[in-house]
Parts: structure tokens; C-alpha cells; sequence
């Protein structure tokens, strides 16, 4: 077993989280605002899964946790998790609260030994508004890059990500970090995201298509939210069923690519699979199609969100082991 798993449970947070070992519970169960506590995050996504799934981050090691500056934190001997809540004053703009939000993250990813960032989650209201440059999406894009760059951080070291919107209130950050660096990989299918032709903003996004954490029980794969993005374009422009084919050969060639790269014997296997839908109508269509390329037993979790760019519809995620 890798030094980290992520599995899905229906279990209570409070039940999962009697275990030392439980570096974090990702509560999908209880839509409505962002609640952050002890090991304890809820993003505040509704969740269109008919199962209360709650996610669950497990260590081989007993962990410690706290709270520091506004930041949540909790390791083992190998991983660290750290959240923050980010509140927007009134006129504040939303660019200059994320890059003082990763200011902090990072800056207390490396105080505590752990610089090597492997997977970020970035979940915050009204993702779509404003219009050109000043698009909320592409205001945050230009604070993460800047604060990427204050910390020292370079295009090879950004991980593995997801940038998600919702329907109000706070949004939330929640970050995992290692000791040891981990591999990050592009897909040849796509431009690089950190490489995007200036019409998707003044910043391109910081982000790599996906991060694995090697150690001797074996690897955890994160892939990043993968959408219907072939080189720097959308295909089917709004197409919820179009989308999902693209996206899903999106992942298979990024899996095929880790594998080659990494040299591992077989692609990495799939533990679970999350789906960001913008229209709540398209889930069951979305779940059918899921089913039918992952099967039955890879746990599938969908959520209500508003993907990064207008015209797309869907997003996929995922965490792999081998
Ligand atoms: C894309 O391929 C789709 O800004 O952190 C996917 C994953 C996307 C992460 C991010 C954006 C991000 O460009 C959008």
C-alpha cells in the first residue's frame, strides 16, 4: 500500500475520524456552506450522489493536527494537509485574497517540512463572473501565479489541481504536501496549462495535468480536474454527453502517459472518481456514462459545480494507486 490512500466511505465524519491515522475527512455529504474543524473539511459543494460519500485521506503513520493563522494542518511522518477558509471583504478583489491565502499555505507547507506540493483543491463562489480579464476564474488564476512565483515556485513544481465554483458564500483551499518531491506529468493530448495563449487571462493557470507520490509500498496518482480540452481548445462547447467522451479520453491517455513515463508496469488503477457538472439535469446521463467506462466498482462521486471556462460543462477528477 502507498504511504497515503484515498477511499470512500458512508460512514459519519466522526466515526472515520476516531482513527490516528485519518489525516482528513472530505465531507461531500452536507451541502451548503464551507465548514472546516479538526481533520474535518467540508467544501460546501452540493452533492448529486444519492450515497453520503465522504472522503477519506489515510495514512500508514499516526497524525498530529492543528490549527495555525487560519490555516488547518494535520501530518504524519510523510504527508501534509492544510486548509483555509477564504472569506472576501467587500470590494476586495478576489486575486489579491488567493494570493495572500497561498502566501500562507505555502509558507507553512515548507515551515513545517513539507515543500513539495502534490495536489491543490480550490472551491469558491461565482467562478464565471465579471467579464474578460476581469472574470473571477482569471482573477484568481493571476493570484495563485503570483504567489507560486513570490514562494519561489516554478511551472516544473506546481501540482496537480482543481479549480471549482459554487453559488455563494466562502470558499476554501485545501492543499496535500510531501517531504520527498513528487513526479509531475503533462498530457500530450493538451497544451500545458501554465502555457495557454493569452485570451484565457493576463495569468495562465498554475496547475500540472497530474502528480504521483512514489514510495516503496507503491504510488498515488493525482490526476487534476481534466475537462473537454484538446491542445488549448473546448470541444463540444456546452455538450454535457460530447464533453464526457472527450474528457474520459483525455484521462486514459494521461494514465497511459504516467505509466510510460514512470515506467510502470500498468497504468495506474482508479480508487475513485469525482464529477463536477454544471447543470444538475446532465447527472444522470453523466453517472450512465461513468458507469459504463469505470464500472461498478470504482466509487463515483458527483457534485454541482461551475467549471472554469463557460462553455464547459463537465470535469472529471480522480485519485489512482498502484
Ligand atoms: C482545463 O483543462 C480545465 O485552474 O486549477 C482544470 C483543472 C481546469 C484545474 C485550475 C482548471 C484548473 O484548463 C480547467
Amino acid at each position: 500500500m502507498p504511504r497515503l490512500t484515498c477511499r470512500y466511505s458512508t460512514e459519519p465524519a466522526e466515526r472515520l475520524l476516531q482513527s490516528e491515522r485519518v489525516l482528513a475527512v472530505v465531507d461531500f455529504s452536507a451541502a451548503g456552506q464551507v465548514e472546516l474543524g479538526a481533520r474535518y473539511i467540508n467544501p460546501g459543494l452540493p452533492l448529486l450522489s444519492p450515497e453520503p460519500w465522504r472522503e477519506v485521506w489515510r495514512c500508514d503513520a499516526p497524525v498530529v493536527s492543528g490549527l495555525e493563522g487560519g490555516c488547518h494542518w494535520s501530518h504524519s511522518d510523510a504527508v501534509l494537509l492544510l486548509a483555509r477558509r477564504i472569506e472576501e471583504g467587500r470590494g476586495q478583489d478576489l486575486g489579491a485574497a488567493v494570493r495572500d491565502a497561498y502566501g500562507l499555505l505555502l509558507g507553512q507547507a515548507r515551515a513545517r517540512g513539507f515543500p513539495h506540493v502534490l495536489r491543490i483543491w480550490n472551491y469558491f463562489a461565482h467562478i464565471n463572473q465579471g467579464e474578460g480579464d476581469g472574470e473571477r476564474y482569471k482573477r484568481f488564476c493571476v493570484g495563485r501565479a503570483q504567489a507560486f512565483e513570490a514562494a519561489g515556485y516554478a511551472e516544473a513544481h506546481y501540482p496537480a489541481a482543481s479549480a471549482i465554483g459554487h453559488g455563494g458564500g466562502d470558499g476554501v483551499i485545501y492543499l496535500l504536501a510531501a517531504q520527498v518531491p513528487p513526479r509531475h506529468f503533462e498530457n500530450p493530448q493538451q497544451v500545458s496549462a501554465y502555457r495557454y495563449p493569452r485570451c484565457y487571462g493576463p495569468r495562465s493557470p498554475s496547475f500540472a495535468r497530474a502528480t504521483l507520490l512514489e514510495s516503496r509500498g507503491g504510488a498515488e496518482l493525482f490526476l487534476s480536474g481534466t475537462a473537454s480540452v484538446v491542445g488549448h481548445r473546448t470541444l463540444h462547447p456546452g455538450d454535457p454527453a460530447g464533453q464526457l467522451g472527450v474528457t474520459l479520453a483525455n484521462i486514459e491517455g494521461l494514465l497511459q502517459h504516467v505509466a510510460a513515463r514512470a515506467a510502470l508496469p500498468a497504468p495506474p488503477r482508479l480508487t475513485g472518481v469525482k464529477a463536477y457538472l454544471r447543470e444538475p439535469e446532465a447527472a444522470a446521463g453523466l453517472r450512465r456514462g461513468l458507469r459504463a467506462h469505470f464500472g461498478d466498482q470504482v466509487p463515483l462521486v458527483l457534485l454541482r459545480g461551475d467549471i472554469c471556462r463557460r462553455d464547459l460543462a463537465i470535469e472529471l477528477e480522480g485519485v489512482g494507486e498502484r
